[in-house]
């Protein structure tokens, strides 16, 4: 094989390469963009999430990026006391006067599941929750179930751990989307707790 055939295999499999990446990289994003928290917005909160809570922020809770990232630079942090919430939704627009609105963040598919790493920093309740939040073409929560993964009260503290959460929406109609909602504190045993999440991504 003489050199100038050896350099188009090689440039070929290049772009192979290069074209495969930019497809997943665009495939993941159109789904559930941000999911690991490296774009950061004005107010601090990464771009297309809403980071809120209960109580008086920075002493009965507190939602903010950190470095300690499992992939790229940044995470998020959750954390409330027993007396506080942490709430962490997807970004939309929101009134309830209305009958439709724009999707905006929210995940438009009824059926599949979310796959996301945590680690908790404090705490040992069943108060650490990721829900699939099912929501009406007005983006209010519609009255469907929402899925639930609760994080294990026993789970090891300082490692990131894999989450998943399953959810299958396609018989209602009452559901248009769904967005995975970060708790502390609603639901369970409200207790101090500290958690970080990151790679939180959709899956079929
Ligand atoms: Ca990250």
């Amino acid at each position: 094989m003489n050199h100038s055939k050896v350099r188009v295999i090689v440039v070929g499999l290049l772009m192979l390469g290069a074209t495969r990446w930019i497809y997943a990289g665009s495939a993941a994003s159109e789904v559930l963009r941000n999911g690991g928290f490296e774009e950061v917005g004005p107010e601090g909160c990464p771009v297309a999430w809403l980071c809120m809570g209960n109580g008086e922020r920075g002493k009965h809770w507190e939602v903010e990026v950190v470095s300690d990232a499992r992939t790229g630079n940044r995470a998020l942090r959750l954390m409330a006391t027993a007396e506080g919430r942490a709430v962490v939704h997807r970004s939309y627009p929101y009134n309830p006067q209305a009958t439709e609105l724009e999707l905006g963040d929210l995940v438009p598919h009824r059926k599949g599941r979310f796959v996301f790493w945590y680690k908790v920093i404090k705490g040992d309740s069943n108060n650490i929750r990721v829900y699939v939040l099912p929501m009406k073409p007005n983006n209010l929560e519609a009255t469907a179930t929402r899925a639930v993964f609760v994080v294990p009260p026993n789970a090891p503290k300082g490692e990131w751990q894999r989450g998943e959460v399953v959810y299958d929406y396609s018989k209602d109609s009452g559901v248009r989307a769904v967005q995975p909602g970060l708790r502390i504190n609603e639901g369970g045993t409200p207790a101090t707790s500290e958690v970080l999440f990151d790679d939180i991504s959709w899956a079929e």
